[in-house]
């Protein structure tokens, strides 16, 4: 059975970290699409139904199964966290538990503790927007910790299969959204 439906739109930044957990947990999620009006004036917004349950009526959002509507991505994030602690996506105790944000990567392989938390996955989800429009290749030499610590995790499959391919710019460009 269905853990829930996550809404988003392709390459919505904030839904990107949502969706790298819910792969990454293997939740059985359905994607469903839904286009907020300041993105997508032209298709009419998300619809009463919507915002009868997501009142914000941005995404992501996740309806799991049992009707539960969660919206924010951190919410969301943790919510599907929590679903399979001994994955460690939020620390391996209560002490890394706590918003996680605030550590330098610069001699770390993980911002928090160890493994893989959603402190990594809400940084690289960010990056990801700046590399999508602004991070190019000479920005990337003048940020070596940074660069590195982002490429090792936006080349694994799962940013892949959400993201596309890891492109670095030449150049600063682009049009939003580019989808
Ligand atoms: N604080 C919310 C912000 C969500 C948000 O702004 N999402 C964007 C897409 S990434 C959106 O739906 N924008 C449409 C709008 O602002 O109405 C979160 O972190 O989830």
């Amino acid at each position: 059975m269905s853990f829930g439906t996550i809404y988003t739109y392709p390459k919505a930044p904030r839904s990107t970290m949502v969706l790298y957990i819910a792969d990454y947990l293997n939740l059985d999620v359905n994607i469903a699409l839904a286009r907020p009006i300041k993105v997508y004036p032209e298709h009419g917004g998300v619809g009463e139904e919507y915002l009868s349950k997501f009142p914000v009526g941005k995404v992501p959002a996740l309806e799991t199964a049992s009707g539960h509507c969660i919206y924010e991505n951190i919410a969301i994030s943790w919510f599907l966290a929590k679903q399979v602690p001994s994955a460690g996506l939020l620390g391996s105790s209560v002490v890394e538990e706590p918003p996680v944000c605030k550590k330098a990567i610069k001699g770390r392989q993980f911002l928090v503790g160890d493994q893989l938390t959603i402190a990594d996955l809400f940084v690289i989800s960010g990056l990801a927007r700046g590399y999508q429009y602004v991070f190019t290749k000479d920005w990337a030499e003048r940020h070596v910790i940074v660069h590195e610590y982002y490429m090792r995790f936006r080349s694994d499959t799962i940013f892949t299969k959400i993201l596309g391919e890891n492109i670095v710019l030449d150049e600063p460009g682009g049009v939003y959204p580019d989808y």
